[in-house]
């Protein structure tokens, strides 16, 4: 057989394109943030492209240490477990952390985490908190029953961005084809669909990334015989106006 040490010939999913980009696990590239411990992040999105709100995936390994940050902070663990000061998180569990406050985020096993970081732009500062999003209950998106959003960020004025989960039966689609301000970070965290974004029309499966910038028209519809679930970021409470 022919041996070859070409990457699939240069070719791949990911793709970059003015409104969108869609980042997929074979280009993931590794490198710790500075004040790291034993950990590196696999950075999807942050103000080099535009964003504004900084999304990475953290690869600890036991012990490791995540970098302290003067943002406030969403962590959702993907896989492995870690102590948030006090508390114990598990695969599913989540925690929040407002801005000017500090929590020691230990990996007590390997672990992969994704954050999400931003700069607060509302007035009071909202309480710390963590949750699993087991325990959240699930809402219909525009009443079908067949997609599933669960709010890991309360749904209260004082937080400026939202994270849900989205959970789609196989072959239930989003409802519209979507057009708005608000921008997107998204990881898919299992099954596989069609991402429409802009004027591309994308497979996408579990460990992919998109960014989707303000008014990036956007669509999704599930495929497979079992369900695909999303992590989304979007901005929110938010008057246009505030940057
Ligand atoms: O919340 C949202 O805007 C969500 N429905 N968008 C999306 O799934 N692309
Ligand atoms: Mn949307």
């Amino acid at each position: 057989m022919l041996k070859t040490d070409v990457h699939n010939l240069g070719h791949t999913r990911s793709c970059l394109r003015a409104d969108h980009f869609l980042q997929t696990p074979d280009t993931f590239v590794r490198a710790p943030l500075p004040g790291m411990k034993a950990a590196s992040a696999i950075v999807h999105t942050g103000p080099a492209n535009g964003a504004r709100f900084t999304e990475y995936t953290a690869e600890m390994q036991p012990g490791g240490r995540l970098a302290p940050t003067h943002l406030q902070r969403f962590l959702y663990v993907l896989d492995g477990n870690i102590a948030a000061d006090e508390d114990a998180l598990g695969p599913g569990d989540f925690a929040y952390v407002p801005q000017g406050m500090t929590k020691e985020v230990t990996a007590t096993t390997a672990a992969r985490l994704v954050l999400i970081e931003k700069q607060f732009s509302g007035r009071a500062s909202p309480k710390s908190f963590v949750g699993c999003e087991a325990q959240i209950t699930s809402q219909p998106l525009m009443g079908d029953a067949a997609l599933r959003v669960r709010s890991l960020v309360p749904n209260d004025p004082e937080f400026d961005f939202a994270v849900n989960t989205m959970t789609f039966d196989p072959g239930a689609t989003l409802s519209q084809v979507e057009m708005h301000v608000m921008e997107h970070g998204l990881l898919m965290l299992q099954g596989q669909g069609i991402y429409r974004l802009g004027d591309c029309w994308y497979p996408v499966a579990a460990g992919d990334f998109i960014y989707m910038a303000p008014f990036c028209l956007q669509w999704f519809g599930a495929l497979g015989k079992s369900q695909t679930k999303y992590l989304i970021y979007k901005d929110w409470n938010r008057h246009p106006d505030v940057r």
